[in-house]
């Protein structure tokens, strides 16, 4: 995947409160094209593998059982440097701390329920887009 990819999931929190069109219109609005798009639930080991890299973490279990609650919208989203840009737009973990004008600021309810998740890296953007889709 070239760098103007990333990869974004709408957490079960944000599905369930109706926020999916919100949402993908905030990105949309943000200059990012969707390229992918799938509806889906998580069991709790495809969360886990998911999540993998935070498993030493203390929130981890409590992680997975919330990401494998209900369903999830995963995505992967087109625009010139990608990765960076949705990170600003997506805003910081904890809402508490997210900027005006961000999703996580108008729709996260607290630092886990925090309604989207957005790759941290090109490698990463790769490797969880695949997780979904498979290699294009
Ligand atoms: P990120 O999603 O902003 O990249 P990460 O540190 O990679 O943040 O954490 C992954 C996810 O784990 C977060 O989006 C959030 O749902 C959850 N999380 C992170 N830190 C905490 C915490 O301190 N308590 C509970 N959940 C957390």
């Amino acid at each position: 995947m070239a760098t103007n990819r990333t990869f974004t999931m709408i957490k079960p929190d944000a599905v369930q409160e109706n926020h999916i069109g919100g949402i993908l219109h905030m990105m949309e609005e943000g200059g990012f094209r969707v390229v992918e798009l799938q509806k889906i639930n998580l069991t709790a080991e495809r969360a886990g593998q998911f999540y993998a890299v935070h498993a030493e973490r203390p929130f981890y279990n409590d992680l997975v059982k919330y990401m494998s609650s209900g369903p999830i919208v995963a995505a992967v989203l087109e625009k010139d440097n990608a990765v960076a840009d949705f990170r600003t737009l997506i805003g910081a973990t904890n809402p508490a701390q997210a900027a005006e004008g961000t999703i996580r600021k108008k729709y996260a309810k607290s630092i886990e329920a925090n309604a989207v998740h957005g790759s941290d890296s090109d490698e990463n953007a790769q490797i969880e887009a695949d997780f979904f889709f498979g290699s294009k």
